[in-house]
């Protein structure tokens, strides 16, 4: 237990309370709800555990959303559409959102804080990475819907007049947001940021492992005066918890979803009730292709970024590496000098570049591959377990950055995701057979493609199987491209101009003249 945190845990009777104060975010111990511009807790008195994963700590208790909150919170927003938020004019609506970003950016290290309280990430990756583009993710989407024009046509009609269409973008209405924990600020305003600019409201499900952001953006809403019911947050799990109640709820009229793959085909059939628009952004299992005329060092440092960023857990990260024959065995020496050159450490230690793992149950998982890597007959080129961890810091979720050769292209960790610091290194001779094996999954979301040949990159990123190919470079985002994975990685493309073909519905007005 760490000192100064939360110890007590249980359940507790309902209620509604006006102090919309979070003091101190990162040691908030009780996490609520945040329904109609109020902080609330809930009917059940149901609560879970908000645990640090730097030293596995209880550091705060959640209060679970049931239906009457779930229902609450839809009701709330659906109202808000004919407050006054649905009366104000686009460049209005978007002049309070800037507020948004100002403020988010005021209260900065607040965010950091509660970030880091999640997810045990170094504090300079979360404040280099989650907290500007949470902010950044408001700002891009005003700059865009003030800045994007309809169509309009002019036609002749058979009585020789003239007609004008014009086309004109409102809200969809209600919008579901479903979130994960690997950027949890970042990833929720990617989809509210857009989703207000456009006019919507929005209900928010963070992850249960990862409340902690949601919950505060909710006192800069308070705040900068966004309306009640406009953004809202409802806490708790998938199935028989505020994840199904609101994705099923007949007052939802849109849903977009971040997470893995079979969830997003849940998340699927509860849209296809009431046919309504979908968008999911799901898992992947990414390759990286390393062409022998490749800048050595530039490919190494970058990929050793994609591997190893976030302690592997970010969707576009690379989990299979593809070398051509005569970089293969420098390349894997020079991987593991890296990998093994990584400073594990708690967040605040500047030096640290590799955190823990978000939550126990997610070690389990990533260390139930090592373990079926090695059953499978890889060479374990380095990690494969958990690294020694002083004190209280032995209790957290930490992993040892792994990397692996020999494995045939049928190995389990070559084809499922694991989405952890790991990766196989497989050497190739040809640009069609390197082809053929980074395309041979069912997923589809990203590659990294290292060469000098400028021709080549652009043949092989283009013959990809995936929605974002980044040629010696990863992770490089312009937010006016479109973001979105083929195959099984998702349905949709969101950013710039692709977000608001999703959060709004276009009209088409025809007049005759
Ligand atoms: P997850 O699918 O387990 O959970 C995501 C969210 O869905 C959580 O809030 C969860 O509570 C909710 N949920 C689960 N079951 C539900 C149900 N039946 N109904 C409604 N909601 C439900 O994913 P995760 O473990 O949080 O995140 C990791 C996964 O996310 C990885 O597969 C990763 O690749 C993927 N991911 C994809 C992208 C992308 O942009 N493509 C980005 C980040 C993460
Ligand atoms: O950069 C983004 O917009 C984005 N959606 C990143 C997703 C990272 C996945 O972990």
């Amino acid at each position: 237990m760490l000192k100064g945190r939360a110890k007590g845990h249980g359940t507790r009777t309902a209620t509604t309370t006006n102090d919309t104060s979070l003091e101190d975010p990162s040691n908030m111990k009780e996490i609520k709800n945040f329904i109609n511009g109020e902080y609330v807790t809930n009917a059940s008195g149901k609560t879970y555990e908000n645990r640090n994963p730097v030293d596995n700590a209880l550091i705060g208790m959640v209060y679970e959303a049931g239906k009457p909150e779930v229902d609450a919170a839809v009701a709330a927003a659906k109202a808000a559409l004919k407050g006054p938020w649905g009366k104000l004019s686009v460049v209005e609506r978007c002049n309070l959102l800037d507020e948004v970003v100002n403020e988010i950016n005021r209260r900065f290290d607040d965010f950091l804080q509660a970030e880091i309280a999640d997810t045990g990430k170094p504090a300079h990756l979360a404040s280099h990475i989650d907290i500007p583009r949470g902010a950044a993710n408001f700002k891009i989407f005003t700059d865009t819907i003030k800045n994007v024009s309809t169509e309009s046509f002019e036609m002749r009609t058979p009585d020789g007049k003239t007609a004008r269409s014009y086309g004109v973008r409102t809200p969809r209405g209600v919008i579901a947001i479903i979130c994960p924990w690997n950027l949890p600020l970042l990833l929720m305003t990617w989809k509210a940021g857009p989703a207000l600019a456009c006019g919507n409201t929005v209900v928010v499900k963070p992850s249960e492992d990862t409340p902690r952001t949601a919950a505060l953006l909710g006192e800069v809403m308070n705040k900068v005066g966004i309306p009640k019911g406009v953004y809202n947050v409802v806490n708790g799990f998938g199935a028989n918890s505020a994840g199904a109640f609101l994705t099923a709820h007949p007052d939802v009229d849109a849903l977009t979803f971040t997470g893995e793959t079979r969830t997003g085909e849940v998340i699927m059939k509860a849209a296809a009730n009431g046919s309504r628009p979908v968008s999911l952004e799901m898992g992947g299992k990414n390759a990286a292709i390393v062409f022998a005329d490749c800048d050595f060092d530039k490919a190494i440092e970058g990929t050793l970024r994609s591997v190893f960023l976030n302690c592997g857990q970010v969707c576009l990260g690379t989990e299979r590496v593809y070398v051509e024959r005569p970089i293969f065995d420098k390349f894997v020496a020079a991987l593991k000098a890296g990998a093994e050159g990584m400073k594990i450490g708690v967040p605040d230690d500047p030096a640290a570049n590799f955190g823990p793992l978000v939550s126990k149950k997610h070690q389990e998982k990533v260390l139930s591959y090592y373990k079926v890597a090695v059953e499978e007959g890889a060479t374990v080129i380095t990690g494969g377990g958990v690294p020694d961890m002083p004190g209280e810091l032995a209790e957290g979720c930490w992993v040892q950055p792994t990397i692996w050769t020999g494995l045939p292209e049928t190995a389990r960790v070559i084809k499922e995701e694991i989405f952890g610091p790991c990766c196989h290194i497989a050497p190739f001779d040809a640009e069609d057979e390197v082809l053929e094996k980074a395309n041979d999954n069912k997923y589809g979301l990203a590659c990294a493609i290292w060469t000098q040949d400028v021709s080549r990159a652009h043949r092989v990123a283009q013959k990809m199987e995936v929605g974002i190919s980044w040629v010696n470079s990863w992770f490089l985002r312009d937010l006016r491209t479109p973001f979105g994975g083929s195959k099984q990685s998702g349905i949709g493309r969101e950013g710039g101009v692709h977000s608001l073909e999703f959060y709004t519905d276009l009209k088409n007005v025809c007049i005759k003249l």
